[in-house]
Formats: structure tokens, C-alpha cells, sequence
């Protein structure tokens, strides 16, 4: 059989079909290309399954990937955005800390946005050179991912960024004023806000130093839920017009936003009601115990709309420049309300349709599935079975409940496909849990049961499916985000890489079909997204300034490129294109202030130029059509020579020049 005609005849599922029955049978190889698929399956020594799943995952040279997976890069600070299904790493985006490859933290513009020195940043943010990404959010529209843009947290410092997705590069981030440490990223259904909520309670306002003993504690320590106001039409995060509401110290954690009927609510997690302080030394027992004695813990549940009425009332107090509803408001006002939930739970994620909330219980072995009709009927009849210590109202757990269900050990997050099922990772178990949900994604019958489980390897923590936090979820592939890989990877040493697992969830059975090894920082949280969705610039259009994406008024043409020395000042406008730099030789005293332009006048796609200066700790990245500034204080006399970093032709070796410093 000639390849065409097999293809033809069998499509490439048929392909593996006929690799497998010929393994399993163990018949001996037949003629012509099916014969070769299978001695190639052989000589690998892949089973039937396994040859299936590497024909399901490969991307050959030149195809595309049908969706791009935005993860975070934990302790690297980045955002790492993978192929589905190859899971081939395709791009790393600087954020929070710098990153020579892109130049990011180099050049002026991303050095200002890394410093929180951008005109359109929230000031002052303190230079630091590292970040801890947690949680990333696509933008939406009607509750959809739109493909625009993409935020992400920094946990270690309560940091918001926000990423374009027209060139996957950080336009801004802003620090909380009031909050240290954070979680819980997320978009409302129409990117107004950019959801952020205080992990570890600190004193309110932060600025304060209070005493850690536990009077104190429960008296002056808050936690605050901050709504980031998005402005689609500038793509910037808004401080000026954002908010915040005050919280008990209890440890917020993740978030979800509400859609559809739960539109303007916003549900937190929180462990820690005990509100533990640690101190081993004087025979308190440790945070770890002390957050974990209570069975109970509470949903916060949080009615944003309300909130965001109520500020523009007036009715909010300004705390280190930020609008702030007080507690005891938010409780009056009717913002805040509690819902037991078990027990230091972590994930808390909405149904597509908007109509129950799931929580994992991450120290009991179910999914508890709350009804957001009854929640509403419970606020609306003000059914409350008591208060907390600051008077938070408390909704009783059995009424606002629509189930739960026992999935395994150590339920931490929730993400649903398009038949009306939900997968749970179980980090304890190191497995996903699918399971059905009820009315009207199920009939009552089949409603709130575990139908399938896989093992992962090991420990996972979050998971993605194709567009499975949206209302309108794909199915298809789900990403398991494993912690642990133990035995996976050899010959590498005691570091030992994160593990993501590609699983196939389009069938009845969840498949395993690919890991694929994260070696550069802990991928916590992910979404996943159609490329079809993205209309990413393939091009600058020449003389782009990569913070507005507008014209850049220090971009030159060809011809026009100059030097220009006022008083102790020289400022070059350069040129960059293969492969010479204009000008190639730049004259300073030393002292003097130097700043240099540089415009990519490239058209060709992927024709990117570097710009490495000697001794002054400065790589560009200048992708065809963009100009960047960079500007030193050339205090050390001498030669250095710059050069293109980026191989980008076979003259790219001539690609340098020299900075000459008289002494
Ligand atoms: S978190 S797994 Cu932000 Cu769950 Cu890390
Ligand atoms: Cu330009 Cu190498």
C-alpha cells in the first residue's frame, strides 16, 4: 500500500489502530508503511497505547499546535505558554524578574516596568529582581477567554502584571499597598476587575508595625479582597479607580468570579479561621497544626457589585491610596457573607453555567458542591446561624448545599468540559477524579459521581482543561500539573523537574498521553486557550514603542540616524538590520550620560537583532519593528565592544561596534 492510499483509507487515528491491533496480536510486520509504523513502535519498545498517544501528541515540523496553555513560572517569575497537545515549550514571558533573553529588565521601557516606574504604573514599587507567579488569567468577554490579554500574580509581594497578547510582553505591574502576600488571581466575565486576594494576614494598614501576639493579631491584622480596575482601551490596570474590601485575618486563598446567575459575587477560599501564629518556642503549637484544628473553614462570599456601588457612593475610606470598604461596612452593607466550608480547602471553582461553586477540601476527601440558587435564597431570607468574631453574617453549611462528593485524598482544584462533567486533582493521591455534575448538566440519576479516575505522577496540584474555567469549556485535553517527579527523569540530580502530564478527556476513560518535563520553575496554575483565539502581531510595525504599542517618537529611518552631544549628554539614534548596526562607533568622555535608541528596521518575520554592551550589564532584544531606548552613565574609560546577541545572519558575527570612552 502506497502511504497516500493508507492515509487515505485509514486517517491517522486508523493509523495507530492498525499499530496497535498488529502489536497486540503479535502478528508478524505485513508490507509497506503500516509494517514500518509498526517495527518502529517495536524497536522503541512502545506498547499499543503508547504508540497511539505519541501519533495523538505529535507536532510535525512546520504544523501548529491547536492551543497554547498559559502557565506560571513560580519562583522564576515568568509565564511559561506550552503547545497543546505537544506540550513543547514555545515561549517564556519575562515578568517579575529580568530576563536577558528578551532583554526584559534591560532597556528602559521594561527596566520602568519591572521597577514599577511606568508613567502608567502604581508607585512606588520596590526594586526587586525576583517574583513568585502563582495564577494566571486570560482575559474575557462573557465569561470567555477573548484572547487579548493575560494577568498574573506575584504571591511573594502581591504584585498584579499585565501581559499584551499582541506581542506576549509585560505592559505593567502594580503592588497592593495593603496586602504583602497574595493569591488567588482572576478575572470577572468581562476583565472589569483583576481579582487578588491577601494570602498572610498582615497589619492593617500594612505600613503599621503591630505586635505579632495574637490580641493584636485578631484586633489590628486584616486580609483585603482587591478588585484591579482594568481599562480595556488603555490596557492598564486603573488604581486610581480600584477597590478593596476588608477582611477578618484568615488566610484568603484562591478565587473564582461568578457568571451567569452569580454575575457581580466573587467566592474566596480561607484556611486558617483559627487564626494560628506559630511560635514552636513557646510551646504554641506550630502554624501548620494550629491552621489546621478546625473542621470548618469559611467560603467568603462577596458581593463585588454591591461593593463597587458603594465606592462610588463614597462610602470607602482611602488606605495608602487605595479605596477601602471597611469590614464593619461590608458587613452592614450587606457585602460579606460566610459559608462553612471543610476543611482548608484550596481550589474554589464555578460551573460553567454559573450555578454551583466547588470547593476541595484539600483535608477531607470530598468536593463540596454548593447550589447558588439556595445561597441566594439563604442571603435573600437572611438565614444566618450566627457571626463570626467581627460580625461576618454565616450561611448554615447543609441548607447551602447541593452536595458532596467523596472524590479521594486531597481534593485541591476543579476545572469541567463540555458534558457536563468536573475533574478534581487530588494531590494526596496523586490522581484526577472525573465526576458528573447535577441538574441540568446531568439527570438527578447519573448526578454527583465519580465515573473515572487516573494516576498521575506525582503529587499534582492544579489542572487545566481546554477552556475548563469558562462558560463555555472544550473538553478534549486536560493538563495535570504535577509536583513531584520522583522517578521520572534520570541522570539529572537532586533537583528534580515539575512534571505536566497531557491527558486525553474526550472519551469516556481519561487517557495518558504525554509528560512533558518543566526544568526552569514550578508551573502552578494554567489555562488553556484555542490559538485560533490569539491575533498575536507576527511584526512590529516599524518604530514601535513596546509599552503603548504606538509609533515610538525616538524611532528613526534609515539615513537619519545621528549622535548628539549636549552638555554631558550623547544620545544616539540608531538603526538595527542585518547585519551592521548605524552607527557602529560611539565617541563618550567619561561620565558622560549615554542614551541610545535603537530601531529594528527589519520587516523579515523572526529577523531579531540583540544589542550586548560590554562591561554595562546591557542586552537587548529588538524584534523586527521595535525600538527601545537604554541609558547608562559611561563612568568606566575604555573600549567596549557591542554586538548582536541573536544569530540572525551569516554576517552576524559583524554585527558589533564599539563604545569608545575617553578617560
Ligand atoms: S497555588 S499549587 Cu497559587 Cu495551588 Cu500553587
Ligand atoms: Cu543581528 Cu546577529
Amino acid at each position: 500500500m502506497t502511504r497516500t492510499r493508507f492515509l487515505t483509507v485509514a486517517g491517522a487515528a486508523g493509523l495507530a489502530f492498525v499499530v496497535a491491533v498488529a502489536l497486540l496480536a503479535g502478528r508478524p510486520a505485513a508490507q509497506g508503511q503500516g509494517a514500518d509504523l509498526l517495527s518502529v513502535a517495536r524497536s522503541r519498545g512502545l506498547s499499543p497505547d503508547e504508540a497511539r498517544a505519541a501519533l495523538e501528541t505529535y507536532v510535525p515540523p512546520g504544523k501548529y499546535d491547536e492551543a497554547l496553555m498559559f502557565a506560571s513560572g513560580g519562583q522564576g517569575g515568568q509565564v511559561l505558554v506550552f503547545g497543546i497537545p505537544s506540550m513543547r515549550l514555545i515561549r517564556v514571558i519575562g515578568v517579575f524578574a529580568p530576563e536577558p533573553w528578551q532583554g526584559y529588565g534591560f532597556s528602559n521601557e521594561t527596566k520602568s516596568v519591572l521597577q514599577g516606574t511606568a508613567p502608567e504604573t502604581v508607585g512606588p514599587v520596590t526594586p526587586l529582581t525576583w517574583g513568585d507567579t502563582h495564577h494566571p488569567a486570560l482575559s474575557q468577554t462573557g465569561g470567555d477567554y477573548d484572547g487579548q490579554w493575560l494577568f498574573i500574580n506575584d504571591k511573594a509581594n502581591s504584585r498584579m502584571a499585565v501581559i499584551s497578547l499582541k506581542d506576549f510582553e509585560t505592559k505593567q505591574i502594580v503592588e497592593n499597598p495593603n496586602s504583602a502576600i497574595d493569591h488567588g488571581a482572576t478575572v470577572s466575565p468581562n476583565t472589569d476587575y483583576v481579582f487578588e486576594s491577601t494570602q498572610y494576614a498582615v497589619p492593617f494598614p500594612k505600613t503599621k508595625y503591630v505586635p505579632l501576639d495574637q490580641t493584636d493579631y485578631n484586633a489590628s491584622y486584616r486580609g483585603v479582597a482587591t478588585f484591579w480596575k482594568f481599562d480595556r482601551a488603555r490596557g492598564r490596570i486603573d488604581p486610581a479607580r480600584s477597590f478593596q474590601v476588608e477582611l477578618p485575618p484568615y488566610w484568603q486563598d484562591l478565587a473564582s468570579f461568578g457568571k451567569g446567575p452569580s454575575d457581580g459575587w466573587v467566592f474566596v477560599n480561607s484556611f486558617n479561621t483559627e487564626r494560628a501564629i506559630g511560635g514552636t518556642l513557646e510551646h504554641k503549637p506550630p502554624i501548620e497544626i494550629g491552621a489546621s484544628a478546625n473542621d470548618m473553614d469559611y467560603l467568603h462570599v462577596i458581593n463585588w457589585k454591591k461593593a463597587e456601588a458603594l465606592v462610588r457612593a463614597g462610602k470607602a475610606t482611602v488606605v495608602n491610596g487605595m479605596k477601602v470598604i471597611s469590614l464593619r461596612e461590608a458587613v452592614a452593607e450587606g457585602v460579606l457573607y460566610f459559608i462553612p466550608e471543610p476543611k482548608s480547602p484550596h481550589g474554589v471553582d464555578v460551573a460553567p453555567r454559573g450555578d454551583y461553586i466547588v470547593v476541595g477540601g484539600k483535608l477531607d476527601p470530598n468536593a463540596t458542591v454548593y447550589s447558588w440558587s439556595k445561597v441566594q435564597q439563604l442571603i435573600a431570607a437572611r438565614r444566618f446561624v450566627g457571626r463570626d468574631p467581627y460580625g461576618v453574617p454565616i450561611l448554615p453549611f447543609k441548607e447551602a448545599l447541593a452536595a458532596q462528593v467523596k472524590l479521594g485524598l486531597g481534593p485541591l482544584h476543579t476545572n469541567f468540559d463540555d458534558k457536563g462533567n468536573a475533574y478534581t486533582s487530588l494531590f494526596i493521591e496523586s490522581a484526577v477524579a472525573k465526576w458528573t455534575l447535577g441538574p441540568p448538566y446531568h439527570p438527578e440519576s447519573e448526578a454527583w459521581k465519580v465515573v473515572d479516575k487516573i494516576p498521575v505522577q506525582y503529587n499534582i496540584g492544579h489542572l487545566a482543561t481546554y477552556q475548563g474555567d469558562t462558560v463555555r469549556p472544550l473538553g478534549k485535553y486536560l493538563v495535570a500539573l504535577n509536583k513531584w517527579s520522583v522517578d521520572q527523569y534520570r541522570g539529572i540530580g537532586p533537583l528534580r523537574p515539575q512534571n505536566l502530564q497531557l491527558i486525553d478527556i474526550s472519551g469516556p476513560k481519561m487517557r495518558m498521553l504525554y509528560a512533558a518535563p518543566v526544568g526552569i520553575a514550578e508551573p502552578h496554575f494554567a489555562e488553556i486557550i484555542p490559538l485560533s483565539k490569539i491575533k498575536a502581531w507576527d511584526v512590529y510595525p516599524v518604530g514601535t514603542n513596546e509599552l503603548t504599542l504606538k509609533p515610538d517618537p525616538n524611532a528613526v529611518q534609515p539615513g537619519k540616524e545621528r549622535i548628539v552631544r549636549k552638555g554631558r549628554l550623547v544620545e544616539v539614534w540608531m538603526t538595527a538590520m542585518r547585519s551592521h548596526y548605524t552607527p557602529d562607533h560611539i565617541v563618550v568622555s567619561r561620565g558622560d550620560r549615554v542614551v541610545i535608541h535603537i530601531t529594528n528596521i527589519e520587516r523579515a518575520l523572526d529577523a531579531t537583532h540583540g544589542f550586548g554592551l560590554n562591561a554595562y550589564n546591557i542586552n537587548l532584544s529588538l524584534e523586527p519593528g521595535k525600538t527601545e531606548t537604554v541609558s547608562f552613565v559611561a563612568d568606566k574609560p575604555g573600549i567596549y565592544p557591542f554586538y548582536c546577541t541573536e544569530f540572525c545572519s551569516a554576517l552576524h558575527l559583524e554585527m558589533a561596534g564599539y563604545l569608545e570612552v575617553k578617560p
